[in-house]
């Protein structure tokens, strides 16, 4: 599943988000963020769209990023046409409307559909300029029609196929036989785009990658259509896992951080308290159990480095699960020397507090030093 690609569509699937509303600079910011992280591709809204749309897709074309810029359109001529005159590196094609494709699936207009791709296909590869065709809904599609136009796509060289789970009903075991049967068919790169509404979007693409597709389509914090698509951070975490020295050379983890507060921002969310990666209690640790494997060995409850995202762990003592060791290695912090017998009783005195409430980090350490200064007076 290594070697895989990003294409980073917080530009284009992000932009319909709900709140998504990007000005021109908010784009361009965006955009060298997620240069700057080292996404393969990013995706930009058809220029087709708007006036302005098309004006910021030829800005973004225009900083000199490192990662390629794709636009996005829709499978027709007059699409392809204002797309090759924006300085892309590579165009998205995606086929006509789930209703076009309905008819489609039962047999109609398959022929216009295969001469109609071809003929954009034709067209923008002959302006060098990269191309992928892919379906709309192909989970809900005939799978000979499907198979039928990626291999005629195929043969005019096209350069990706893709298939995308609009609706987001697919499962893994689904994505694995679809993608799979499409590895046999095609020989061109495959591009997988996942909506997220049954919690399947990451599964799906790993899933994807590891039958033989080579692309993947994210966006920052998963937004787009309802509730989106993988999110760049959960997506980049589940292949951290899976290769993590070729995830580190590759990408600027340290940078996710940077483009989810960016995105938030300007679409007006919170980053997600279970966040992948960068929510605030990803790296948290309660229990006293898990505090004291984690203060001897983070890799027992921990399969990400937060330093490797430039994030840090924190241990939770202020609870009534808390244990012992956890408290001890905070007097270790805070430089109070108290024997195992006084970190004991003192724990005791926290688990009794925090029956009441939750005591914050300064309570805690407020009553480790009292009483520490408590036995140094020999008043405890
Ligand atoms: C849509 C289009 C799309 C396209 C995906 C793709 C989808 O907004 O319906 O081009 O691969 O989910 O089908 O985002
Ligand atoms: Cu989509």
């Amino acid at each position: 599943v290594s070697n895989f690609k990003i294409i980073e569509s917080t530009l284009r699937e992000g932009e319909q988000f709900a709140n998504a509303f990007f000005d021109t600079e908010t784009k361009i910011k965006i955009a060298k963020a997620l240069d700057k992280f080292g996404v393969d591709c990013i995706e930009l809204t058809s220029p087709a769209a708007s006036e302005q749309s098309r004006k910021d897709c030829e800005a973004i074309c225009k900083l000199g990023l490192k990662t390629k810029v794709i636009t996005h359109i829709r499978c027709h001529m007059d699409d392809a046409r204002i797309a090759v005159e924006t300085g892309v590196d590579g165009v998205d094609v995606v086929m006509g409307t789930s209703k076009f494709l309905r008819e489609f699936s039962h047999g109609k207009d398959m022929t216009y559909i295969t001469k109609t791709a071809i003929e954009v296909i034709q067209f923008v590869k002959s302006k060098g300029i990269e191309i992928r065709f892919s379906t709309e809904d192909s989970f809900r599609s005939d799978l000979v029609d499907l198979l039928s136009i990626y291999q005629a796509v195929d043969k005019v060289g096209v350069n990706r196929v893709g298939i995308a789970d609009t609706v987001g009903v697919a499962n893994p075991r689904q994505v694995y036989d679809l993608v799979r049967t499409l590895r046999g068919v095609v020989g061109c790169d495959i591009e997988c785009h996942f909506h997220n509404d049954t919690g399947c979007a990451i599964a799906n693409a790993y899933t994807a990658l590891e039958a033989g597709a080579t692309h993947v389509d994210t966006s920052v914090l998963g937004i787009g259509e309802r509730n989106g698509i993988p999110s760049l951070g959960g997506f980049i975490a589940r292949m951290y896992t899976a290769d993590r020295e070729y995830v580190m050379s590759k990408y600027n983890l340290k940078a996710l951080r940077e483009v989810e507060n960016l995105v938030a921002e300007a679409v007006q969310i919170q980053v997600p308290f279970n966040n992948y990666v960068t929510g605030y209690c990803a790296f948290t640790h309660k229990a006293g159990i898990h505090a004291k494997a984690i203060l001897a060995n983070p890799s027992t409850y921990e399969i990400i480095r937060p330093e490797d995202f430039g994030m840090s762990r924190y241990v939770s003592i202020g609870h009534r699960l808390t244990g012992w060791n956890a408290v001890k290695s905070r007097c270790e912090q805070l430089e109070l020397t108290l024997t195992e017998d006084q970190v004991k009783e003192v724990t005791a005195k926290i688990k009794k507090l925090a029956d009441v409430r939750e005591q914050t980090m300064e309570d805690v350490d407020s009553i480790l030093r009292n009483y520490a200064r408590a036995i140094e007076n020999g008043t405890a």
